[in-house]
């Protein structure tokens, strides 16, 4: 006999929490919700502009009937493996067309992709199958000088009950991916799928915590990329480039590859965001929009100086995932001669943004507002109550395309959850008179240093202003006395500065009298996430072992 825990658990909506009934009920009323399913809009895509290119990578194009006809086959061979509606499927791919068919077969099987990055390793994913009870893995043979498949075979030993590994390229002792993307090419007649519940499920952020698995409804997400295509006025004449991993929620759906698709405009591909290989890439596919981590961005405008090709054709450049600040953003404007955005967002919904015509100061000095007049946020202290206007707290928030728990984490959900539904974001913002948004730091990203908590973000602001200074990150390393001692991990342009030379730095911006290191570490480089934000939890494992 079957144990009625069992059954439910091996169930892909098992451990799901739904919006309640009554806001739901609301967003539906609003619009912002439709009946549509997220590979709908491929299918409409198809039927407004089949012979427009929808897809670009560095070895072809497909155009938007191409690529429906490449997912429904790729659909019926992972139904011929067994793979069918609510499987976890860990989706791990480059950036490239194959990410496109695999993610919008899964999606026609009606299997749940989990929206992994190349740069996750065996801890992740392993987190991710163990907690997902996921069945499959798509992977490529290697990318960026790692092999997935040694990664794989580990994996599978791991969980017996991962019993599919597909690789594109050459598959070793697994199933290639040719063989999926060669199913018969007849529709898969399956039941369309509940608008209501999970399509998909990204993996959060977690520069300090392990990743959670956050799963996105067809209707909250199909608002997120169309609502965030509108506000961007993306049109079937543009070209988004997806230079971020394409698994990652900002290049996928705000409004990225899905919000391209739902304009019928055209998506590039590219593995390798270096300007090197990303300008003359932009040149080649006059690509007009695209998005960037701060790191990036900064980087692409660096090399306007010694790139021999321009990213000209540019028109939009947003930057999010981690604090822009207001130099860098108005020396990126100026040397990539474009409009740029500052995207304040999260997998776990809430999107603020930059407007496109708003004034610069705005774009330099917030990170946005809501997308939604129906996004509900709230600024509060440490006992839950709302500040006053103008200072700082913990933004808390709800609304049509912000989840309403993790994916199976009921104990993670009492915490990250407050009782009536608003998501913690952890994110210590300030909300302007004009209700944009300047993020302060994290909650949790304080260093406590002899009785004092100091936010890690006002450091890191002072140091960028020094000329001398590349990048910079503040850390709390523990420290006997104190609790925890300051410490200023820095990548320099030329020579190193020394402890009383950032301090004497610090005095005269006027910066408050907490704010002074104690130590200061000359690096080449700062460890980042896989997306690619300063990894704070591996620089302190560094510092401390150093
Ligand atoms: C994006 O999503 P995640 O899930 O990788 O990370 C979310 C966290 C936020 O809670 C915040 O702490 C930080 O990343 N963050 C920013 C920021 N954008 C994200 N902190 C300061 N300034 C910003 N502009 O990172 C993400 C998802 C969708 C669109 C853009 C970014």
């Amino acid at each position: 006999m079957t144990s009625p825990r069992k059954t439910e658990n091996a169930s892909g909506t098992s451990g799901f929490v739904p919006f309640p009934a009554e806001r739901a009920q609301r967003y539906r009323a609003a619009g912002h919700w439709t009946t549509g399913t997220v590979d709908a809009l491929l299918r409409d895509a198809v039927a407004r502009r089949p012979d427009a290119t929808a897809v670009i990578d560095a070895h072809g194009a497909l155009s938007y009937a191409e690529l429906a006809a490449a997912a429904d086959r790729a659909a019926q061979g992972f139904t011929a493996l067994g793979i069918g509606p609510g499987d976890r499927v860990l989706l791990q791919l480059p950036n490239r067309n194959t990410f496109a068919v695999a993610l919008f077969g899964l999606l026609r099987a009606r299997a749940l992709p989990i929206m992994c990055l190349p740069g996750h390793r065996i801890a992740e994913l392993s987190h991710f199958t163990e907690v997902a009870g996921a069945s499959a893995l798509v992977i490529a043979d290697t990318a960026g000088g790692f092999d997935y498949r040694a990664m794989a075979g580990e994996l599978t030993e791991r969980h017996p009950g991962l019993r599919h590994v597909v690789v594109d390229g050459e598959a070793g002792p697994f199933t290639p991916w040719a063989t999926v993307a060669a199913g018969s090419p007849s529709p898969a007649g399956l039941a369309p799928a509940d608008p209501h519940g999970p399509a998909l499920l990204l993996v959060s952020g977690g520069t300090t915590a392990a990743p959670k698995l956050i799963p996105r409804t067809h209707a909250d997400y199909l608002y997120n990329a169309t609502a965030s295509a509108a506000l961007c006025g993306l049109t079937g004449d543009d070209v988004l480039m997806v230079a971020l991993p394409a698994g990652h929620n900002f290049p996928l759906a705000c409004p990225g590859l899905l919000g391209a698709i739902a304009v019928g405009a055209t998506t590039v591909f590219t593995a390798d965001p270096s300007p090197e290989s990303a300008f003359p890439a932009i040149a080649r596919h006059q690509v007009t929009v695209t998005a960037l981590v701060p790191v990036l961005a900064r980087l692409w405008a660096q090399a306007t100086d010694w790139e021999p090709v321009l990213p000209d054709s540019l028109r939009l450049l947003q930057v999010g995932g981690a604090k822009l600040g207001s130099a860098d953003a108005a020396q990126i404007r100026e040397k990539l001669n474009v409009t740029v955005q500052q995207v304040f967002g999260m997998a776990e919904g809430l999107l603020c943004y930059t407007r496109p015509d708003d004034p610069a100061e705005v774009v330099d000095h917030t990170q946005g507002r809501p997308l939604c007049a129906d996004d509900e946020v709230r600024v509060v202290d440490e006992d839950g109550a709302e500040v006053a206007p103008g200072c700082d707290g913990e933004l808390l928030t709800r609304g049509p395309y912000t989840i309403n728990g993790y994916y199976r984490a009921a104990a993670a959900n009492r915490t990250a959850f407050t009782p009536d539904g608003f998501y913690r974001t952890g994110d210590r913002v300030r909300r302007r008179p004009d209700g944009n948004f300047e993020v302060t730091g994290r909650v949790k990203d304080v260093i406590l240093r002899g009785g004092e908590s100091i936010s890690a973000l006002d450091f890191e602001a002072h140091l960028h202003a020094h000329p001398a200074v590349d990048t910079a990150a503040a850390v709390g390393l523990p420290d006997q006395y104190l609790g925890e001692r300051v410490c200023a991990a820095i990548v320099f342009k030329g020579a190193p500065l020394s402890v009383s030379q950032i301090n004497e730095h610090l005095r005269e911006r006027g910066a408050a009298a907490h704010l002074r290191i104690d130590l200061v570490a000359a690096v080449p480089a700062l460890p980042v996430t896989p997306v690619g934000k300063i990894d704070k939890r591996a620089l302190v494992a560094t510092l401390t072992a150093g």
